[in-house]
């Protein structure tokens, strides 16, 4: 029997159970000195000096240094140069402009790390104010002050071409609906927050521990930040506590750690406070969209617009880049005859905005979730008929949206289908109709969402790939190195599986090791949930060229010819067909030499899972406060290879996804204080505003690669938020509600009730 698709339990959980992860914090690093990074205290202003001679006289204090000592260092040009506006580079601690609170503008260098604490409180910064760009839909204003004056303009990017907007695109239309909607800034959060730690050995090779996603991005990142050449750069990767796309590459803290311990000629190191944390990591989403959407009364769409403004934060980082996979899975899984999408990313005196689990789509699918209810609301049609009117029919063979998305395989309506049926949808819209004549102060919503997303993206030339090597050991046991990097998806025990289901090796005798530059120079990591479809498929590669090798030597063993060799799984062994008592085990032949083979596995493209979630949802009529009562979702990722860990990243997804719905947002006031910078303010989800999340299975193979699989990372996020605002919305829809920005509180949805009495 085969273990793909068996629930094999997580062979990482017996370690972090019991002796416990080691995380970037407790590398032990003899005379490490600790970096306490000082940060603007104000969202926009020119610095006048910086004056760290109290620190200096504070007690443990080694040194401070400001952005004037490392004014030499390179500042690199945001990402994506060509896309994104190359003048907006950040410098490694400001120098002579602050652009936003938390921004690191000096260090003080301590004995111990809460001495930095203390004396970072005495770093004397003096400010020259400067009018702060806070709300994004005034940045590109003229008159607007500019924070990047060479710039000339707070535009960091802009996609698709404004002017071409078509006057006619909704010309024939029975009904035309447009609203601008919010999708918030939200806080990754990860339970570690970020952290480095670093050293110089004596021949200038530097080795930097620092939690992320991809070891060999972050040391692309770091050496261009140091201006060093990533050869001498080792980057390894300790375990990580939770990423959520903020982990990818490096940032300037993780460089200036480096480059204090270069100066001071000692190992140095870094762990933020949460406080910091909240401020310092980049934030997700903070997009505002007008959506228009327009059709028949008989609840067919002829035409969708969306115009996206992207707020960037004050230094493009992906942020900026986000709208383009926003209008790159705009029409979602709909069949739109008509579709338009332009974007503006804009900066402001913000926390600098990135990826956050799912980048880019779940603000797709927010959009055009919320245009189809606002359009079934506006012809009085069931708001799942009109889903199933629109999506596109089954297919197998790639299809090519508007947007030029190749969708590889997707059976979308027999997913609305299964989730419909999963949730009793029929019995759920009979209790709401009930309530609703009952007058009932909680009232029932029913919330829906389809969904088609994008796994896998890869902009190398000839397609995304990834690299794994497998070695079978003289003891039996089998080491996979992979340029994955997982940091609680699990992929220690599926690529186990992966290899043990080609070479009969156990799966507990099998170690996998990732993370570490100089082990596994190449690698993607792990992100835009690619790992399983291609690091996976890397290893399912690697394994099989692995027993052609030792078809050879076993051939030559027997003194047989290969072809007359069968492999028996079941015992790791080659046999001579027909004569099972002449058969040499793996391990045996891996004694003479090492038996270990490199594969690099290269996909025809990325893939597109999709699903459709039901949400369901109270709401009290008289104090606004909803409480999610049920979710229901079929998260179509082609073949499961670990169902357990799949359910696990389908309800960690669904968390947060409703999280956004429900909860979290990053609010600044008008001059760009944060007031959502500890976990008293930032509503973070907890297992009390969720309900058991009910999973209904669903898997239609991908041909992409030979495992058949889709990425599953972040489905979980991209189905669930609009689920659950349109089933916050739907509660209170016959009171004469149409949207409800989020997350929706209590205050938003008893503003929104007010308003529509009135
Ligand atoms: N899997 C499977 N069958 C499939 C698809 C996936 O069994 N058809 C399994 C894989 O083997 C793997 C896991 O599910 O163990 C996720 O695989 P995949 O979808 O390939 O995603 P990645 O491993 O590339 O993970 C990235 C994704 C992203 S982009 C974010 S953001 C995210 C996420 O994963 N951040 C996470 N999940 C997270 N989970 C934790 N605990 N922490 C994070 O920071």
């Amino acid at each position: 029997m085969s273990i793909l698709g068996t629930r094999v339990i997580r062979t990482e959980d017996p370690r972090f159970l019991t002796t416990g992860g080691v995380y970037t914090d407790d590398m032990r690093l003899a005379g490490a000195c600790h970096v306490h990074f000082v940060r603007s205290a104000v969202a926009h202003a020119r610095i006048r000096s910086v004056d760290v001679s109290a620190a200096l006289e504070a007690p443990g204090v080694i040194a401070a240094y400001t952005g004037a000592d490392l004014a030499g260092m390179p500042v690199p040009a945001p990402p994506m140069p060509g896309m994104i506006n190359a003048q907006m580079g950040q410098s490694l601690l400001a120098t002579d402009t602050v652009r936003y609170v938390g921004e690191p503008l000096a260090v003080v260098v301590t004995e111990q790390r809460y001495q930095g604490e203390d004396a970072g409180d005495l770093v004397d910064v003096d400010y020259d104010m400067l009018t702060p760009v806070i709300d994004m839909t005034t940045a590109a204003d003229d008159g607007a002050p500019v924070l990047f004056p060479a710039a000339g303009t707070n535009v960091a990017a802009s996609f698709g071409d404004r002017s071409a907007l078509k006057a006619d695109l909704f010309d024939g239309c029975d009904v035309v609906v447009t609203r601008t909607i919010v999708n918030q800034r939200v806080a990754p959060a990860p339970m570690e927050t970020r952290a480095a730690a670093a050293s110089w050995d004596e021949n200038g090779k530097l080795t930097a521990w620092i939690p992320n996603q991809g070891a060999q991005g972050t040391r692309g990142a770091l050496a261009g930040m140091l201006g060093i050449d990533p050869a001498a750069l080792r980057v390894v990767t300790p375990d990580v506590g939770g990423a959520f796309g903020a982990k990818f590459g490096a940032d300037p803290e993780h460089a200036v750690v480096c480059w204090v311990a270069r100066e001071l000629g000692r190992p140095a190191r870094w762990a933020e406070s949460r406080n910091e944390n909240l401020v310092g990591m980049t934030h997700g989403r903070a997009q505002i969209q007008k959506i228009t959407i327009g059709g028949s009364r008989d609840g067919t769409v002829g035409a969708y617009r969306i115009e996206i403004l992207q707020d960037s934060g004050a230094y493009p980082r992906f942020g900026a880049f986000l709208p383009a996979l926003t209008i790159l899975m705009a029409p979602g899984p709909y069949a739109l005859p008509r579709a338009e999408a332009v974007a503006t990313s804009v900066v402001t005196n913000t926390t600098p905005v990135g990826a956050y689990r799912g980048a880019g789509r779940p603000e797709a699918t927010a959009a055009v979730e919320r245009a189809m209810d606002l359009f079934a609301a506006e012809i009085g049609a069931d708001p799942a008929e009109v889903r199933r009117k629109n999506l596109l029919p089954a297919f197998t063979e790639p299809h090519t949206t508007a947007f030029g998305a190749v969708y590889d395989s997707g059976d979308y309506a027999t997913a609305l289908d299964k989730a419909l049926a999963a949730a009793g949808y029929e019995d759920l819209r009979r209790e709401q109709a009930k309530r609703r004549a009952d007058g009932d102060v909680v009232q029932l919503g029913i919330g829906l969402s389809c969904y088609v997303e994008i796994t896998g993206p890869g902009m190398e030339e000839g397609g995304p790939r990834e690299n794994a090597t497998v070695e079978v050991h003289p003891d039996g046991s089998a080491t996979i190195l992979t340029g994955t990097s997982p940091h609680g998806q699990g992929h220690v025990t599926v690529w186990a599986m992966l290899a043990s289901e080609e070479l009969g090796v156990p799966v507990d005798k099998i170690d996998v090791k990732w993370g570490d530059t100089d082990l596994i120079p190449e690698g993607g990591g792990t992100g835009g949930s690619r790992s399983l479809q291609q690091g996976g498929a890397a290893v399912r590669q690697a394994s099989r060229d692995l027993l052609d090798v030792a078809r050879q030597r076993a051939a030559d063993e027997l003194e047989a010819s290969g072809a007359d060799l069968v492999f028996d799984v079941g015992r790791s062994a080659f046999a001579v067909a027909g004569d099972p008592d002449a058969a040499v085990p793996l391990a045996r032949l891996a004694e003479q030499e090492r038996l270990f083979v490199r594969a690099v596995f290269a996909a025809p493209g990325p893939t597109f899972p999709f699903g459709a979630h039901v949400a369901v949802a109270e709401v009290d009529t008289e104090t606004g406060k909803a409480m999610l009562r049920r979710v229901v979702t079929v998260d179509d990722a082609g073949t499961v290879i670990n169902p357990l860990l799949a359910e696990g990243q389908r309800h960690g997804g669904i968390a947060q996804g409703v999280a956004q719905a429900l909860l979290e947002e990053v609010v600044y006031d008008a001059d760009g204080n944060p007031l959502t910078s500890s976990f008293a303010d930032y509503a973070i989800v907890t297992a009390t505003e969720v309900p058991t999340f009910e999973l209904a299975g669903m898997e239609t193979p991908t041909t992409y690669n030979p495992l058949g699989a889709k990425g599953i990372g972040e489905a979980g996020t991209i189905g669930s938020t609009p689920a659950a605002q349109n089933a916050i919305i739907d509660a209170v829809a016959h009171l004469g509600v149409r949207h409800i920005d989020m997350p929706a509180s209590p205050q938003r949805v008893w503003e929104a009730l007010r308003a529509a009495a009135s």
